[in-house]
């Protein structure tokens, strides 16, 4: 009959989902806290390369976040190429070394001397693969208009928080690095108007014997009020 939609035409769709038992909601919910509370900031990789589907398939999940009025205003651009690295690391780390030595204040300076951290980058030419990730404020149309996003800063905070998990559940580290300014990102990886730099992530493997800081988390009557 002419009138039947395909399910591509539909405007919604059935969606369903397996209900567990509470006893098995509370074992899933403590197993996946416990999987997640294990995922560490890692800031010395292995150079092993990590194959592509995979990469790609960690975006595809970074992807299927949620974003405002589901126009995924985000680009995941991913680089492996030595050379581009190494030009990215250089540009890094001089805007870095500003940072490091009068752009940064004392305090904050002091507050994170925990983490061990300084101007040297060598983990952006290490690691096997960078993703940058870009927001996009605006998507711009064939015909030269401007197609407007919304909520893109939640949106992009929202995907990377789903490509942390995806690259906690294969195995490999990461870090969610921002040098400061990034623009050095737009030019280096020729984006266009509409694409602003979000976050700088290195991933790949832990490099043998790799440390992170003994860090503590606030318990959950500092991160949790119950009305
Ligand atoms: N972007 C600098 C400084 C830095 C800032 C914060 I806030 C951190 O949590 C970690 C580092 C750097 O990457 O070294």
């Amino acid at each position: 009959m002419g009138t039947v939609k395909s399910v591509d035409e539909q405007a919604f769709v059935s969606y369903y989902l397996e209900r567990y038992s509470d006893d098995e909601m509370r074992l899933r919910s403590r197993s996946f806290y416990e999987w997640m509370n294990s995922r560490r900031s890692v800031r010395h990789f292995s150079p092993d390369p990590i194959p592509r589907e995979v990469i790609e398939h960690l975006i595809l999940t970074a992807s299927a976040a949620p974003s405002g009025a589901h126009r995924q205003p985000w680009n995941f651009c991913v680089v492996t190429d030595p050379d581009t690295k190494r030009r990215i690391r250089i540009a890094a780390e001089e805007e870095e070394y500003e940072s490091y030595h009068g752009r940064m204040s004392e305090e904050w300076l002091k507050d994170l001397q925990p983490l061990g951290t300084d101007w040297h980058k060598p983990f952006l030419e290490i690691a096997p693969a960078l993703i940058v990730v870009f927001k996009k404020s605006w998507d711009q149309e064939e015909d030269g208009s401007r197609h407007q996003n919304y909520y893109v800063q939640e949106s992009c905070g929202l995907a990377v928080g789903f490509l942390l998990a995806a690259i906690h559940h294969v195995g490999l580290v990461a870090l969610t690095h921002t040098p400061s300014p990034m623009n050095f990102l737009s030019q280096i990886l020729q984006r266009p108007d509409n694409e602003k730099p979000f976050l700088l992530i290195p991933i790949g493997y832990p490099a043998p014997g790799c440390q992170v800081p003994n860090l503590r988390r606030k318990p959950l009557e500092k991160v949790m009020v119950w009305y």
